[in-house]
Parts: structure tokens; C-alpha cells; sequence
């Protein structure tokens, strides 16, 4: 099936760069869908390429959760810590050396334990948290959090109600953290739900962003749980299919880097590999990235009408998070 889908030969880069030179891309608009630790990675690269006005990254909320009283945003602030460069380099989220004697404490007195809360994190679940209080929309305290810690660009939640993920598996439905953290993903996965799907909307931020947007890039995370919480909000599709769009496949060699996406693909019948990957965005997308470790999958993935690119794509330092997002720009604007 042919995506017709507009690519980015329109474009043009900017007149003072010739092909021979690396193509800079100083006035790319770009939105960047991302989940956790896969899609943080590739934001930070992104925004390390582009003009901060130029990048919005529209982030997964469906992984937020009420713990202790407080709303917890777990993409959102993976996203935000490794931005500012104070993220735990070791587990992608919370913040590196950071302590946990609030959390003993609470622990000490009966109170749970199982989702670890540092104490310099604690700061931005409380402040968050008091502020939504105040009145404020998320998009508005995600925007105070990000300034204050430097993130140099657009840092959008996906909306600004609750719309949780519920993992229907075979022990019962689970909420998100339940599913991922407390039971360790170790549940047979059936099918998701969202909390919220009947009234979330995607905020006139994420819309405006993926209007201005010249390219639109799928980071590498969770196609069930990140990606598609993001796509299946009112809008949202119909304004990536009017754009370029470029994913980068989570799954290398049939497993994920990171979290249980090949186990859930397993476990919903699907084999999982990045051409499963593709099948998903399958009729969304003018382009795929897939690791070099599943070039021979190429062409089962051009053959769902999109561009292909294969390139190495782990990125476990700024280095490669840095070649990676300027592969994806470059396979992007490439004339085809
Ligand atoms: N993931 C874990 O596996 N164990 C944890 O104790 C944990 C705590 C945690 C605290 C704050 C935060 O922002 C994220 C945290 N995560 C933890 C990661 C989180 O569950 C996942 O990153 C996302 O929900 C999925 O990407």
C-alpha cells in the first residue's frame, strides 16, 4: 500500500549548505512523540541538533499515577531529567545520585516501598503536584518544572486530564506502575485500556506543534503503552498524515533494549521484530529507521509503503543519541 503522505523534498535546507556538507537543519520544525527511557534518549540528541523553538516533544502520560498523594509523571520526567542531564544514567529515570531516606522513612512507618522515590524527585512530584491543585494544567506545570531545570525546548505532556493505561492481563487489570513496577511486567498481557479515553483530548500545545511541525519523528519506545496512548487521541493521526513522519524502531533482533515490548508483541500473538513495529504505524508513516542488526528486514518494511533507513541505533551515551537524531534528520530530508 503506497503511503502518499507528503515527504520532506519540499523542503529546503538552508541556502548557505550544499549536499557535499552535512546538511544543517536550523530551520527544521521537528515534533518528537517519546515514552520513557528509549524516547528521552533520542529527544536529547534531537535537542542537541536543533534550535530549541524548533523541537517539541510530545510526551506519553499514560504512565501517570496517583502514589502517596502526589501525581506522579514518570515519561514526562525521564524526559525532563535526561534533558536537563541530571537523569541516573544507570536506570534512565529518577536522578543520579540521588538519596532515599524520605522513602526508608515511609517504608519505616508501613508505607510502601515498591516504587522508589528519590528525595531530590520527591521535590518535583510535590511541587507538581501542589500546583495541579492550584488550578494549574499540566502542560503549564510541565513548562515550570523543564524552564527551571533547563531543558532548553518544548516539553509537552500528550494531555491535560488523566488518561491512565490499564494492563489487561491474565492476573486481572493492572494499573501501569502496578503492571511495570510492583509486579515487574512478569502478568501475561491481553489488551490495554485507558482511563480517560472518553474525554482526553490532545492540548492545543501538542496540536500546534504537530501543525508547525515539517517532521514528525516516533521515538524509539513502547508501541502499545508510549506511542500509542499519543496516536489515539482525537486529531492526532489525521496531523501526522499530513506531514513526513519518521519512526525509529524499538525492537533490535526481535527484543526491546529496554521494558517489555517484545514480551508484550510474544504475548498478543504477534512475532515481535521492527517490520511488526512498522505494521503498526503502517499507512502513518513516510519512513522507518531500523537497526543495522535487521538490515535484511528492510524490505519486508519498505514493502507497507514506507522509506526505509538502516543505520545503528542504540544510543547509550550523548554520542550516539546525537548520530542517531542526525541519521533520522538526515534520512528525513533526503530527496527520494
Ligand atoms: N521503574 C522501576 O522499574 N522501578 C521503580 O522503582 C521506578 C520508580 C520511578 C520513580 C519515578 C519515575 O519517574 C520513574 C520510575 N520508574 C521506576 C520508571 C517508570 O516506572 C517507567 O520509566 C515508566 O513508567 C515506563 O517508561
Amino acid at each position: 500500500m503506497a503511503v502518499t503522505a507528503p515527504s520532506l523534498e519540499s523542503f529546503k535546507l538552508d541556502e548557505e549548505t550544499t549536499m557535499n556538507e552535512k546538511p544543517n537543519f536550523a530551520n527544521l520544525n521537528v515534533a518528537a512523540l517519546a515514552g520513557g527511557v528509549g524516547g528521552a534518549r533520542l529527544a536529547q540528541g534531537l535537542a542537541a541538533i536543533l534550535p530549541p523553538e524548533r523541537l517539541h516533544i510530545i510526551v506519553n502520560t499514560g504512565d501517570d499515577f496517583e502514589h502517596l498523594g502526589l501525581t506522579i509523571c514518570p515519561d514526562l520526567d525521564t524526559v525532563m531529567y535526561t534533558l536537563s542531564g541530571l537523569a541516573n544514567p544507570k536506570t534512565g529515570w529518577g536522578i543520579a545520585g540521588d538519596t532515599f531516606t524520605c522513602l526508608e522513612a515511609i517504608q519505616r512507618r508501613g508505607g510502601p516501598g515498591w516504587f522508589n522515590l528519590g528525595d531530590r524527585d520527591l521535590a518535583t512530584h510535590i511541587l507538581r503536584t501542589q500546583w495541579l491543585h492550584e488550578g494549574q494544567r499540566l502542560t503549564e506545570v510541565t513548562a515550570r518544572l523543564a524552564t527551571a531545570l533547563g531543558v532548553p525546548c518544548a516539553l509537552l505532556p500528550m494531555c491535560d486530564t488523566p488518561y491512565q493505561t490499564q494492563v489487561i492481563t491474565a492476573a486481572g487489570t493492572l494499573p501501569f506502575q502496578e503492571y511495570f513496577v510492583h509486579q515487574r511486567c512478569r502478568p501475561e498481557v491481553r489488551a490495554f485500556r485507558w482511563e480517560g479515553a472518553d474525554v482526553a483530548q490532545p492540548t492545543p500545545e501538542v496540536m500546534a506543534a504537530l501543525e508547525q511541525a515539517d517532521l514528525v519523528i516516533f521515538c524509539p519506545s513502547n508501541p502499545f503503552v508510549s506511542i500509542a496512548p499519543i496516536l489515539n487521541l482525537p486529531g492526532v493521526k489525521e496531523a501526522i498524515s499530513r506531514r513526513a513522519s519518521v519512526a525509529v524502531s524499538p525492537i533490535l533482533g526481535g527484543e526491546a533494549v529496554k521494558g517489555p515490548a517484545a514480551k508484550m508483541f510474544r504475548e498478543l500473538g504477534i512475532a515481535p521484530s521492527a517490520v511488526a513495529v512498522a505494521e503498526r504505524y503502517a499507512g502513518l508513516l513516510t519512513g522507518f529507521v531500523l537497526d543495522s542488526v535487521d538490515a535484511g528486514l528492510a524490505p519486508a518494511v519498505a514493502a507497507l509503503g514506507m522509506a526505509t533507513c538502516v543505520m545503528p541505533t542504540l544510543m547509550p551515551g550523548l554520542d550516539e543519541r546525537i548520530a542517531v537524531a542526525r541519521g533520522v534528520l538526515e534520512f528525513a530530508v533526503a530527496p527520494r
